[in-house]
């Protein structure tokens, strides 16, 4: 970049600034922002180079937590990290001894990203003392 035109650029945005006009510097922010970080998440996309693997979804990135519907991108990859990784993994009741059983919460069968299954919320104790029959929810897999 010259030097004049440089200056030509200072001066034109002092000039806009001077008259209250602030558009001038969001418009310039915006157009920044748009090129690299097309859903404003503060990641940048892979047309930039960045990490963001899905940029037209904010709830897409590095880092974010299980959705159970899918991205923008039409991906249940959430974290950017190349898995479509479920929430939720079987689950079971297993008798620790009388008065006692353990509850491993997760669908009854394996269930896809995004498809519904009977989940174990929990597994109570009988009045005999065993594992009783477990609490089922119809849940929604959730991935990251
Ligand atoms: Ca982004
Ligand atoms: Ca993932």
């Amino acid at each position: 970049m010259s030097m004049l035109y440089r200056s030509m650029l200072l001066a034109f945005l002092l000039i806009g600034c001077a008259a209250g006009d602030p558009a001038i510097f969001s418009s310039v922010r915006l157009d920044a922002a748009t090129e690299c970080d097309q859903d404003g998440d503060g990641r940048a996309g892979p047309q930039c180079g960045g990490p963001d693997c899905c940029d037209i979804d904010a709830e897409t990135h590095a880092g974010a937590g299980a959705q159970a519907e899918p991205d923008a991108c039409g991906s249940f990859d959430r974290s950017c990290d190349g898995v479509e990784t479920p929430e939720w993994r079987d689950g079971h009741c297993q008798s620790l001894g009388t008065n006692s059983c353990w509850s491993a919460r997760g669908f009854i069968t394996p269930t896809a990203c995004g498809e519904v299954g009977e989940f174990i919320e929990d597994c109570p104790v009988t009045s005999a003392g065993a594992c009783g029959a477990p609490t089922i929810r119809m849940e929604q897999q959730a991935c990251r």
